[in-house]
């Protein structure tokens, strides 16, 4: 039997009636998108660079702030392709702590990756334990902004100049973000975009790749259509990689209703910080200085020792009221099978701390405020020693 009160006199919240996951997707009126979607069906046209993914093109180059942008498949396609359309070889340094396609994406083109240790504040590549991992083989560094904070671009793009290395960044979980007034897209020589469904801006699934190269654009413009060039003849072996018509009709829908959406997880921010980072144990890192939060996740850390409970027993005891928190990302991408021999020489020590206590909380607008407080109220009851 469970005990409706603690010792202390707090009483035990009450469950949710139906699970909260940890994100929804935004979906955009379905009226609206039906009446758009006879524009699709009287083109009669579906795919190969329709009208909708120009259209979809040119907003996102305008709003991601993109020289040059292309849409894609899927952001995990859209990687391995800027990759191989970079023509390099040997090993590509990432960060294990990122989510699988990351590293995926570096074998996909035929690479080798190669794991260093992130930074304890941004939790991103530390551009020393990169410098510390390039090898004669090194030719590219592929950092990922995540959970939206942004990497140390300026020392990152230090170490590639030094050592001429091209530099891409996997900004998955950053749409829209800036430093310092720019914005990300203009940093290193190409940068991804997911957009997929978890994602705060989405079409379902599909990518994007942003760069200032007018060059590399072309290239990765052939090779997502099989590597066919203007004049129909094949250079280099390409993939497919294009956006449907349907992804990107869904994408326009859903743009309009992106910043509203930013400002009600930002609500959701405030009432998780606001109640949650007073609590011993309960570790909310910092807003960066300058930066402006894509507001794709809201990460938490557990010390155990003075949260009086793991990570891991946090998780699953808010299961049983219904709150479906993640432990993104673990394990680190250095850990699965897949990355075993890749990871046997690197030094790691930070990665492995943080992917010990991380976990991500419910994050969407979907959630009111009285949601927003009833998951503190039952994190807090926890902490307290209730179940
Ligand atoms: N780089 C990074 C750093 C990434 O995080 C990702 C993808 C990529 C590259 C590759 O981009 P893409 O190739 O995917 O464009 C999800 C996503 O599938 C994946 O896109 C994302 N990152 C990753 C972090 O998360 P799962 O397996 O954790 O998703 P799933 O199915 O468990 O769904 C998550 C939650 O969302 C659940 O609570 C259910 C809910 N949900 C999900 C979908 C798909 C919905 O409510 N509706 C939906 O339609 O991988």
């Amino acid at each position: 039997m469970v005990s409706e009160f603690l010792a202390s006199g707090v009483r035990r919240p009450q469950p949710f009636g139906s699970p909260v996951l940890y994100t929804r997707p935004l979906l955009p009126d379905l009226e609206s998108l039906q009446g758009h979607l006879e524009d699709v069906w009287r083109a009669q046209y579906l795919t190969n660079g329709g009208q909708k993914a120009q259209e979809l093109e040119k907003r996102l180059r305008a709003l991601l702030g993109a020289q040059h942008l292309s849409l894609h498949a899927n952001g995990t396609l859209a990687l391995a392709l800027a990759l191989r359309a970079m023509n390099l070889s040997g090993e590509v340094i990432t960060t294990p702590f990122t989510f699988a396609a990351t590293p995926n994406s570096i074998v996909l083109a035929g690479l080798t990756p190669v794991f260093a240790d992130i930074d304890p504040d941004s939790f991103n590549l530390d551009p020393a334990a990169v410098e510390a991992a390039i090898t004669p083989e090194t030719s590219a560094i592929l950092a990922v902004h995540v959970f939206g904070r942004v990497c140390d671009v300026e020392g990152l793009q230090r170490v590639a100049d030094k050592h001429g290395l091209k530099l891409l960044y996997d900004a998955a979980h950053a749409f829209g973000a800036e430093i310092d007034g720019r914005p990300i897209s203009s940093f290193g020589d190409a940068v991804m975009y997911s957009l997929h469904a978890t994602k705060l801006f989405h079409t379902a699934e599909g990518g994007a790749l942003a760069t200032w190269d007018a060059d590399l654009h072309a290239r990765i413009e052939r090779s997502r259509n099989f590597g066919f060039g203007p004049d129909g003849l094949v250079e280099a072996a390409g993939m497919n990689s294009k956006m449907s018509e349907l992804n990107a009709l869904l994408g326009l829908e859903v743009l309009p209703l992106v910043e509203e959406e930013r400002r009600k997880r930002t609500n959701v921010a405030a009432i998780y910080r606001s109640r949650l980072s007073q609590a011993p144990g309960v570790f909310i890192p910092e807003p960066q200085d300058g930066v402006v939060d894509s507001r794709q996740y809201f990460p938490i850390f557990i010390r155990e020792a003075e949260f009086g409970l793991s990570r891991d027993a946090l998780v699953d005891a808010m299961a049983e009221f219904n709150v479906i928190a993640r432990r993104y990302f673990y394990p680190l991408c250095s850990e699965f099978p897949a990355y075993a021999a890749n990871a046997a020489g690197s030094h790691l020590p930070v990665a492995r701390h943080v992917v010990q206590e991380v976990m991500c909380l419910p994050y969407f607008g979907g959630l009111s405020d009285d949601d927003a407080q009833r998951i503190c109220d039952i994190i807090l009851f926890i902490h307290q020693g209730g179940r």
